[in-house]
């Protein structure tokens, strides 16, 4: 196979508009790192488990970290997959690739082999880097297993216990005083993030250091973060909500402090916010739900936070309501996509617009399209499908043409699948979604893929995953099943799903077994008629009572 560099490129008028615009600078990661490092190197960087790294000390760690890769034999542009949990080195070996010109691909640490082979070839990644366990899970067994499915990952390095692999610990303290701050251009691509993935397994993203940089940036100014700033990363910081809006990377952008905690559960969240006076935190709506939850009778000292960020998925007005007089912040809601465009509530909005409104566009250059069905924009003020396209909106997903095909328009406008309105002021209310994937606490999970799994069940004919309303979830999955012969246990069919090697979240919260799907007039519905048809009739039944699973870690 031949390796193909990842790129991503706007067309020449829009990007000298760009650049004059002062959004794309020619910035690159490893460079401003250093430059923060250089002007107050003594000033706490990245705090988590026992770890209380400096901006100086955070900068030399990535240098280290780069020769090593370097003299590991990677050469700039090869891409590396990373699975790590919010630990500071996840921040070390980022700087570290950036630094040395190397690319690399964020997986969730809910990942398995089967997401792992799929990014690893996707992006035909030279190396792998884990911890050797999280939450209960030896990532060692998978590096294993994907070294035998993937040769061309050539090298494994691990943090902590490395087993038969190498160790990241060893790596850090590679002589890293002749490596350069920066070797990239602002226009390379400096990572791929990963889709929520509508269809079928996860898209790769590829983001420039100009286009991420400036979203960063300006997200980082819109949440007014400065050097007071003490950001938690409770979710997991592979994700590009605290990842970049803004994030850690926002936060050490405006020379503040990143906080890290290996478990997003308030008890762990809140020892952290009262010891390390957090003032900012993003969070997904059920976690929100469980914070309001134990906020209401908690013996810590919340009073540092200043603003809570929810997104991910869509907050109800009810849930809203209850942040600012239970938990003494500013909401700031945050619809955004790995894709690109992030929108904001600002902080000074009315109530009102906080409460009601999944915020409005980073940029005044990103263009937005609310279509109807055929294609035509829709009169101001009603619901219709969000296209978008401006400077750090992708144009194109790596080396995939069929979903490049049917995820952007002719004039370069991503389709984001959402639906929304606008409100006069420019505001957008997501109203829901068009493609067919579940929404499951903010984990994007594609019917198709699980679909796919349990069709290859032999006690499976055919098989269809919907999204359900959840109280908590705010989405569950259901499959319904048709039987071939003997109907399955419930607990066999999850017990094979999982062993297809798959993210936790994306097992089937609910299965339920039906004869068939349809009528016949209905047998010509397409799939997704046919999905929607059988959640409503789920639904009217008042079956959709099953108490989902936890959240997933
Ligand atoms: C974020 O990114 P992804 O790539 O995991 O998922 C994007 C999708 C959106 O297209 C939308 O369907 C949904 O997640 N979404 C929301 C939402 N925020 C995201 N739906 C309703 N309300 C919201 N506030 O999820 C993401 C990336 C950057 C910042 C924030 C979230």
């Amino acid at each position: 196979m031949i390796s193909m560099l990842p790129t991503q490129v706007w067309p020449d008028d829009l990007a000298a508009r760009y650049r004059a615009a002062g959004y794309w600078r020619n910035e690159t990661f490893g460079a401003w790192l250093h430059e923060r490092a250089v002007t107050h190197p003594d000033r706490l960087a990245v705090v988590g488990g026992a770890q209380r790294w400096t901006y100086a000390t955070l900068d030399q760690r990535a240098s280290s970290l780069a020769a090593g890769f370097l003299q590991a034999g990677l050469v700039r542009g090869d891409r590396v997959l990373i699975h790590l949990p919010n630990i500071p080195d996840f921040i070390a070996v980022v700087m570290g690739l950036f630094r040395a010109g190397l690319i690399p691909v964020y997986a969730l640490p809910a990942h398995r082999i089967t997401e792992i082979e799929h990014f690893a070839r996707g992006s035909d990644a030279r190396a792998y880097i884990a911890a050797d366990h999280h939450a209960g899970f030896d990532y060692r067994a998978l590096a294993t297993e994907l070294r035998q499915r993937c040769p061309t990952i050539q090298r494994v390095w691990v943090h902590g216990d490395a087993g038969p692999f190498s160790s990241l610990e060893t790596l850090a303290a590679t002589d890293g005083s002749a490596v350069p701050p920066n070797i990239s251009q602002g226009s390379d691509v400096a990572f791929l993030q990963i889709s929520g993935g509508s269809t079928g397994l996860s898209k790769l993203i590829p983001r420039t250091h100009d286009d991420y940089i400036y979203s960063l940036r300006e997200s980082a100014r819109i949440c007014g973060l400065g050097p007071d700033t003490v950001f938690l990363g409770a979710l997991p910081i592979a994700h590009n909500f605290p990842m970049s809006s803004p994030g850690f990377l926002g936060t050490l952008y405006a020379g503040g402090r990143v906080v890290l905690s290996l478990a997003p559960d308030p008890e762990s969240a809140f020892a952290l916010i009262e010891r390390e006076h957090v003032t900012v935190t993003s969070l997904v709506p059920p976690l929100l739900l469980q914070w309001l939850d134990l906020a209401a009778d908690t013996a810590y000292d919340l009073h540092s936070l200043r603003t809570i960020q929810v997104g991910g998925a869509k907050l109800s007005a009810e849930i809203a309501r209850r942040v600012r007089p239970m938990l003494g912040a500013t909401l700031q809601q945050v619809f955004g996509m790995a894709e690109g465009l992030v929108n904001y509530t600002r902080l000074d909005d009315p109530e009102d617009t906080i409460i009601h409104t999944q915020g409005r566009p980073i940029s005044p250059d990103d263009e937005i399209l609310i279509l109807d069905d055929d294609g035509q924009a829709v009169t101001p003020g009603q619901a219709g499908h969000l296209l978008t396209r401006g400077p750090y909106t992708i144009r194109a997903y790596h080396n995939n043409p069929s979903a490049n095909a049917r995820s952007f328009t002719a004039d370069g406008y991503y389709r984001t699948g959402d639906v929304v309105r606008m409100t006069p002021d420019g505001y957008l209310e997501v109203q829901g979604r068009a493609g067919d994937h579940i929404n499951r606490a903010g984990e994007k999970i594609s019917a198709e893929e699980i679909e796919d799994y349990l069709l290859s069940h032999p006690q499976v004919f055919d098989a269809a995953v919907v999204s359900i309303p959840d109280e908590y979830l705010g989405e569950r999955s259901c499959a319904f099943i048709i039987p071939k012969g003997a109907r399955p246990r419930t607990i066999e069919l999850k017990t094979w799903i999982r062993g297809r090697g798959i993210a936790d979240f994306k097992i089937p919260d609910q299965i339920v077994f039906v004869d068939q799907f349809a009528t016949t007039a209905a047998l010509k519905l397409s799939r997704k008629a046919l999905r929607a048809e059988l959640r409503t009739r789920l639904l009217d039944q008042g079956a959709d009572q099953t108490p989902p699973s936890s959240l997933p870690q």
